[in-house]
């Protein structure tokens, strides 16, 4: 039987690659960080599952803790390392740079050294990003980002996840590991943490379900952003498929779409049969349900340096591993707003 070690288990990624690792026959071990509160509430049915039984484990560490992560390679001698651990968010990143590049740049290298030093056959997929692009105005390549554009990182979150992507390859050509790159675009689901835009425009569409006259506004930042969005259960195949290959390797995943916020609130509002319209500009911009203000515009949510577009490449993986999506934007849409209006009608 096949053993996988991943970090950030308890995440909206690690909690559908546990389950796809699981339905393959792996054992899968899992690296939860301690927190004042439960933080394992999208894997806490595999506890119970009986299906699940004997073939989960998960175990205290901190990617920030280079001990606990050498330990459990040691202890677990795992085949697969699937590194997803990081403060993912991008807008905070710019609040707490230290401890994003401490997780996100440093936590990478952490885990290829256990791997160096305990089981150097072990294989690692590092959870790279489209961020380390920084898809800005003028700078777009016209069939989209592949493995060969230049990378321009636009935040503390980008520059940070882009050590990671080196110090991934540096290994692989300096001690031979295995240590592959998915260059993985957005990708969402019913599991998405509540702060990420798509989440935080289903959730409030919930609410606005349950009592339209009494929810107040949706407040966001830039509505003009372009995203290539995806669905988190076609990514996590990707990330498998990635260590599957014969070699190791680095992949663009991403759908080859791509929408603004406001299409992503749009799309929202068609599922739920009302017509949303839009008037005033910048800051003033709103959107407008049966004469009701429900959108407004608030600077607070703007970066200090914005990712205005993202669309992705991803010719390489579908054509030398098969890779495909199986959802699509409207798929996605109505995936999460099928959960998020459930028990608010
Ligand atoms: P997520 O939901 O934010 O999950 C992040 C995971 O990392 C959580 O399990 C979190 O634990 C854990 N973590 C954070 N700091 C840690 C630390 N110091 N030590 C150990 N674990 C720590 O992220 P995701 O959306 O699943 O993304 C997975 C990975 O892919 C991340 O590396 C992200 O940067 C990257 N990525 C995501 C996307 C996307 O669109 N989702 C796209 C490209 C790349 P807690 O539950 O305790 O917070
Ligand atoms: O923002 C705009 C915001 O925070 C998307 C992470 O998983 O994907 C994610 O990073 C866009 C940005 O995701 C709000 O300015 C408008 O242009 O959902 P997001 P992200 O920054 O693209 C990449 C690939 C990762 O690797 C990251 O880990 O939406 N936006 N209004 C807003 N964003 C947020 N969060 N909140 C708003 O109110």
């Amino acid at each position: 039987m096949k053993k996988a070690l991943i970090t950030g288990i308890t995440g909206q990624d690690g909690s559908y690659l546990t389950e796809l690792l699981i339905e393959k026959g792996y054992e899968v071990h899992g690296i939860v960080r301690r927190i004042s509160t439960f933080n394992t509430k999208r894997i806490d049915y595999l506890f119970h599952s009986r299906h699940y039984n004997k073939k989960f484990f998960t175990h205290y560490g901190d990617l920030t803790d280079p001990n606990s992560i050498n330990r459990l390679v040691l202890e677990i001698k795992p085949d697969e390392i699937y590194n997803l651990a990081a403060q993912s968010h991008v807008k905070v990143s710019f609040e707490i740079p230290n401890y994003t590049s401490q997780v996100d740049a440093l936590g990478s290298l952490y885990v290829l050294e256990a791997v160096r030093n305990c089981c150097p056959e072990c294989k690692v997929y590092q959870a790279s990003t489209s961020e380390m692009f920084g898809g800005i105005k003028g700078e777009i390549p016209k069939e989209g980002y592949d493995e060969n554009i230049p990378f321009h990182p636009r935040s503390p979150y980008g520059v940070s996840k882009l050590f990671g992507y080196w110090i991934t390859r540096n290994y692989r050509e300096a001690y031979d590991i295995f240590g592959s790159n998915g260059i993985l675009f957005n990708h969402e689901s019913p599991r998405r943490g509540e702060t990420f835009v798509t989440r935080k425009i289903t959730k409030w569409c919930g609410d606005y379900l349950a009592n339209p006259w009494e929810t107040p506004p949706l407040q966001l930042g830039n509505l003009n952003a372009y995203r290539d969005w995806g669905h988190a259960k076609d990514f996590v195949r990707a990330m498998w498929m990635i260590l599957q290959a014969p070699q190791a390797d680095d992949w663009v995943v991403s759908t080859g779409e791509t929408y603004t916020v406001k299409d992503f609130v749009e799309k929202c509002f068609d599922w739920m049969g009302k017509e949303i319209h839009w008037e005033g500009e910048g800051i003033n911009e709103v959107g407008i349900v049966d004469d009701k203000k429900v959108v407004s515009v608030n600077p607070k949510y703007f970066r200090p340096t914005e990712v205005d577009f993202l669309l992705g490449n991803s010719r390489k993986i579908r054509e030398e591993l098969g890779w495909k999506p199986e959802y699509s934007f409207k798929n996605l849409v109505e995936d999460m707003m099928e959960n998020d209006s459930k028990n608010r009608e």
